[in-house]
């Protein structure tokens, strides 16, 4: 009798184990009927995350968010140190052409003066049509992989990437965002406070870059558009390349690779065109990259941190100036500050 009510209390203890957290990888439904049963599981999770008041991310964030003393913390790997402010995709679609980082900015890193900016966390939102690549773009610049197989990103996914810009830490908090319809009202309870929003589209599908006002508008709905910086992102160069391999190779009477072929070169270099036009007009920085081959990932990703962090000091330095002297605290190590005056006066007397 013992032994059996031994069991079954063992049997119950196993019964309402929770379940094991599950990596980012496998938190994507590989089914739409696994995709149900993780999409009620993210439902759940995010409504259990979520305060009441917008915004969604708040309380997530917090559990995410590096803590302030640097002493927990690993250091910035080697390959996320930005020293100079890498150069724009296109001249014609960009959101400065400077040849490097905002004067102010570099003082200010110089001297230590960027306050809240350093060691700051910036909210990035990853949006676009369904498929177009959004989750493989951020697993190829925070994880260097590539997964052929499409899984529905479910609700959104998150990552962070630390950065060291011109010595002073700075990280990117990313997004994530699905982009089927079913989970468009979700995600979009993560937009509000994202410092940069980045839209996704397929260079090979005209229908999701005809789809990038409708994000926008909902991603603006939000935000304020003076205080954030967007970014208008072409996925899946890779395949324009084999177009083009394809169209040779006919030419030139060789056999003709076979397989799903996206539209023709030029309906692809069609739809970039008119992507800059659009990026130029929404005040938009352009790029066009490839997930698989890794083709310009990191150069966009070091673009974003770099332009975040520029405007995060450049606000941080606008706010300092418009407070009134007397409530600016400075902590110096001079002798001659009042401070320090006292300080020496008091050790003096203790003596
Ligand atoms: N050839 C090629 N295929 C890509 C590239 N990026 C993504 N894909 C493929 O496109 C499909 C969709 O990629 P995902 O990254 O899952 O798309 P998504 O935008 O996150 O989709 P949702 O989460 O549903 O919104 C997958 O089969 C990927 O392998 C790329 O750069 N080149
Ligand atoms: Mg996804």
């Amino acid at each position: 009798m013992e032994f059996a009510k031994d069991e079954y209390m063992k049997k119950r203890a196993r019964d309402s184990d929770p379940p094991r957290a599950r990596s980012r990888s496998s938190d994507r439904a590989a089914s739409p009927a696994d995709g149900f049963s993780f999409t009620v599981m993210k439902l759940l999770l995010s409504c259990s995350l979520r305060p009441p008041t917008r915004p969604a991310a708040c309380r997530f964030v917090a559990q995410v968010t590096p803590r302030t003393s640097m002493s927990g913390l690993p250091p910035v790997r080697k390959d996320r140190i930005i020293t100079e402010l890498p150069r724009c995709f296109t001249k014609e679609a960009a959101l400065h052409t400077n040849e490097s980082f905002h004067n102010k900015v570099k003082t200010a890193c110089q001297d230590e003066r960027t306050g809240g900016a350093g060691f700051a966390v910036c909210k990035v939102i990853v949006m676009g049509d369904v498929a177009v690549g959004k989750t493989c773009l951020i697993n190829r610049f925070c994880r260097d992989t590539f997964d052929r197989s499409y899984k529905a990103t479910i609700g959104v996914d998150f990552e962070m990437e630390r950065f060291e810009v011109l010595g002073v830490p700075f990280s990117l908090q990313l997004w994530d965002t699905a982009g089927q319809e079913r989970f468009k009202c979700i995600a979009s309870t993560y937009y509000r406070g994202a410092q940069a929003m980045i839209i996704v589209f397929d260079v090979n599908n005209a229908s999701s870059l005809l789809r990038v006002r409708q994000w926008l508008d909902d991603a603006m709905k939000e935000n304020d558009p003076s205080s954030m910086l967007l970014f208008l992102v072409g996925t899946k160069k890779d395949l324009r390349v084999r177009a083009f391999a394809v169209i040779l190779s006919r030419s030139s009477g060789s056999p003709v690779q076979t397989g799903v072929l996206p539209q023709s070169a030029d309906q692809v270099s069609e739809i970039e065109q008119e992507a800059i036009r659009l990026a130029e007009e929404i005040r938009a920085e352009y790029w066009a990259v490839s997930a698989l081959s890794g083709q310009s990932v990191k150069e966009f990703f070091f673009r974003v941190a770099s332009l975040t962090f520029e405007a995060a000091v450049l606000a941080e330095l606008e706010r300092n100036e418009s407070r009134p002297a007397s409530d600016i605290v400075r902590i110096t190590n001079d002798s001659s500050s009042p401070g320090a005056k006292r300080k020496s006066r008091r050790s003096s007397c203790c003596q």
